[in-house]
């Protein structure tokens, strides 16, 4: 029985990730679970897969649940305890799905272990790819991805040698914008960007996907996660999301891996590589699916894209205030205080403002996240 830990459980790759534990529950165990604050969905889920340890990252909300358990379940609160979550608790495979920044430094941790890192928050190489990679090699911890493109290139390339790539393509949606004029988009609703065509997911990510940060965001997660430069990193858009991401290699021949959009997938290929076990959970029939196509990202429009790939190309911590910025542009979009084009205006305000450490410690990033939010909520 191999042991599991998911911080963000209540979030989409959370969810999913426990119905592959409930198709899987001969070969896995949970034993630990994270939840910001939905304590009625981690409560359910408790009962069900009866963890160790969970941690409720919202304080007064942790203290509620433990008013209502019985005392067998040790609850952990706030930031710091996924920190001793992901240092303390047994297991052998870390689940790191929770949105944003604060993935960071419970990965570490895990890395330290060197645990297997099933990794969905794509922040933690945003921010800090360099340092990470190198702490996975001196600790021995395997990272697998779990982000459907870059698991689609993980498994293209199986049997084949890095030096032979000529590039990586990703693939993209486009979100729901993709045929918006620039005006059109000035104009654009919470309600409307939070409609996903193909993929059902948290706010955040929604609407990453629809201003293509979100792809930006995967660019730089690839360079770190396949180490190439930004050259030979590139991005199409591919609206029935069938193909999840390309590989071209020197000789011109391409591999792509295919399936109907599903995140159980990518997720239990994580849990299971290198092996790969049965599954029901998706149908692919292609007579029915008919159709691929393929566009041109325009990054004129989406200006999150360019930006993205400026910052990757800039490295140091130009990917880490990127980061934060767009993590509180896209809050202050939600709350209706800036609209969908003003998300990219206040990323590129923050960019002028902060400097870039080119050679940054841990310690430089977390300070520069924590400067880049100060400087993001002060504007408008
Ligand atoms: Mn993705």
């Amino acid at each position: 029985m191999q042991k599991i830990a998911i911080l963000g459980s209540s979030g989409s790759i959370g969810v999913n990730t426990l119905k592959v534990v409930r198709h899987l529950d001969h070969r896995f165990k949970v034993s630990a679970l994270s939840v910001y604050n939905n304590i009625n969905i981690l409560e359910e889920q408790i009962a069900e897969f009866k963890p160790e340890v969970v941690c409720v990252v919202d304080k007064d909300a942790a203290s509620l649940l433990k008013s209502r358990l019985d005392g067998s379940v040790r609850v952990l609160s706030g930031e710091e305890g996924l920190v001793t979550l992901a240092s303390e608790v047994d297991y052998d495979i870390f689940v790191g799905a929770v949105v944003g920044f604060s993935g960071l430094a419970p990965t570490i941790e895990a890395i330290k272990r060197g645990k297997r890192i099933a990794l969905a928050n794509k922040e933690t190489l945003v921010v800090a790819g360099e340092l990470i990679k190198k702490l996975c090699q001196e600790y021995n911890a395997e990272m697998i991805p779990v982000d459907s493109e870059h698991s689609a290139i993980f498994q293209c390339l199986i049997g084949e040698k890095a030096d032979e790539i000529k590039k990586i393509i990703l693939t993209a949606s486009g979100g729901p914008f993709f045929r918006f004029t620039k005006e059109e988009l000035e104009k654009v609703s919470v309600e409307q960007a939070l409609k996903h065509p193909t993929w059902k997911m948290g706010a955040k990510i929604t609407i990453d996907s629809a201003s293509l940060m979100n792809k930006g965001l995967e660019l730089i997660e690839a360079r770190w996660l396949f180490n190439l430069p930004a050259a030979q990193l590139d991005v199409v858009v591919h609206p029935q999301s069938i193909i999840h991401s390309m590989i071209e290699f020197v000789d011109g021949s391409v591999k792509a891996q295919m399936s109907v959009p599903d995140m159980k997938l990518p997720i239990q290929y994580a849990m299971t590589y290198p092996e790969r076990v049965e599954a029901c959970f998706v149908e692919n029939n292609f007579p029915l699916i008919g159709t691929l196509n393929f566009f041109q990202p325009d990054r004129h429009k989406f200006e999150c894209l360019a930006i993205a790939y400026d910052a990757l190309e800039a490295g140091g911590t130009a990917p880490c205030i990127v980061n934060a910025a767009n993590e509180i542009a896209v809050q202050k979009f939600l709350e209706k205080k800036i609209g969908f084009t003003g998300i990219p205006e206040l990323i590129k305000k923050c960019l002028d403002r902060i400097p870039n450490h080119q050679k940054p410690d841990l310690g430089i990033v977390f300070e520069t996240d924590k400067k880049t939010r100060e400087l993001a909520l002060s504007l408008y």
